[in-house]
């Protein structure tokens, strides 16, 4: 079993997204060991994208992170970073494919409706930023 991390982002939060996008992992089989709605503070959030700190975009996706709450969750199943990745699409939801998450609720490319983990290494680093308290090796 592996875990990873979903971020469901400001603008399908304000949309009235959220339980669509949650109902689809638990559907495909997901266990839910996190769930919570936050606000990311601006430090957090240039934490939470600091390997695009200097990308020219970096400055508005801070900014569109923190614009309003968001609800994270971690996600526990079999192959759970590739799959979760697969199932969210690409980066830009306008050429996202239909039937993924992006391609299916978002044309934007900041916004974007969902971040996932791309990595085990990612998904440890970004628990760090987004659930500090969670003692990743004793919970859940
Ligand atoms: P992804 O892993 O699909 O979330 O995409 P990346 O890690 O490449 O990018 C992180 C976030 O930066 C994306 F969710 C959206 C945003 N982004 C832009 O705003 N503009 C770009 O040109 C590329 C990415």
């Amino acid at each position: 079993m592996e875990r990873t991390l979903i971020v469901i982002k400001p603008d399908a939060v304000s949309r009235g997204l959220i339980g669509e996008v949650i109902s689809r992992f638990e559907r495909r089989g997901f266990r839910i060991l996190e769930l919570r709605m936050m606000r990311l503070t601006r430090e957090q959030a240039e934490d939470f994208y600091s390997p695009h700190k200097g990308k020219r975009f970096f400055g508005d996706l801070v900014d569109f992170i923190t614009s309003g709450p968001v609800v994270a969750a971690v996600l526990e199943g079999r192959n759970a970073v590739e799959a979760v990745r697969t199932m969210i699409g690409s980066t830009d939801s306008a050429v996202a494919a239909p039937g993924s998450i992006r391609g299916d609720y978002g044309l934007g490319l900041t916004d974007n409706v969902i971040h996932a983990s791309d990595s085990p290494e990612s998904f440890r680093r970004e628990m760090f930023v987004l659930f500090p308290s969670v003692d990743m090796e004793n919970s859940f």
